[in-house]
């Protein structure tokens, strides 16, 4: 059993029942068991400015399968949930990024752990050190809270709702 740090990002139409129901998808993946999500951050855009403002959070999950099929059951979800990849970094129904799995280093086409942007993007670390501050990313050296002190990304990030308002939500898809 390892630890699985996701993180899950949306940016157009109703941003929160796109977490909601990507919240409730992940969960109910086998070989996945829930064990806390980080409240809710309405971010600016990091990459491709010319967009709407992201809703970000981070999700902590036991994991029992292999990293990449993990990755394509987190694609599968991105999928059902209508997303369509236009603009690299650009608008986004709901975005799945695996941040990183234990001590795991992994390199290969399709599938990075760490995720290769994890310490310069503030709308992934703020949430991240609200769960695990002292989670050490092995591959980085440092812990979550030391990359969060260190990160250059000084964009616009602001709490939005409590983690409260992901959870125990009725299926409606
Ligand atoms: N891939 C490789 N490693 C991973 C990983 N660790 N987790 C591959 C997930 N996917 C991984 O991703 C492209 C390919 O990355 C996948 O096919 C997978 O095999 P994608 O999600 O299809 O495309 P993308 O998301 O447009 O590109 P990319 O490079 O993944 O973008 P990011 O890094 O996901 O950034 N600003 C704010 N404020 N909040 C955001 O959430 N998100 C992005 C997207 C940009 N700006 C943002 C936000
Ligand atoms: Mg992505």
């Amino acid at each position: 059993m390892a630890r699985v740090f996701l993180g899950l990002g949306s940016n157009v139409g109703d941003r929160l029942w796109y977490l909601r129901q990507a919240v409730d998808f992940i969960v109910n993946i086998p070989g996945l068991t829930f064990v806390n999500i980080s409240p809710v951050y309405e971010t600016e855009p990091v990459g491709y400015s010319e967009q709407a403002d992201f809703l970000n959070v981070v999700a902590e999950l036991n994991l029992k399968m292999a990293p990449e099929n993990l990755l394509s059951e987190l694609q599968e979800i991105e999928r059902a949930l209508g997303r369509e990849r236009e603009i690299r970094w650009g608008p986004r129904t709901i975005d799945i990024d695996i941040l990183a799995i234990d001590a795991l280093y992994y390199n290969s086409p399709r599938l990075r752990v760490p995720h290769p942007e994890l310490a310069n993007r503030l709308f992934v670390l703020q949430p991240f050190d609200d769960i695990a501050a002292d989670y050490p990313v092995f591959a980085l050296g440092k812990t979550v809270h030391r990359l969060l002190e260190m990160t250059t990304d000084r964009s616009k990030i602001k709490y939005y709702l409590s983690s409260q308002t992901l959870l125990n939500q009725p299926k409606e898809v």
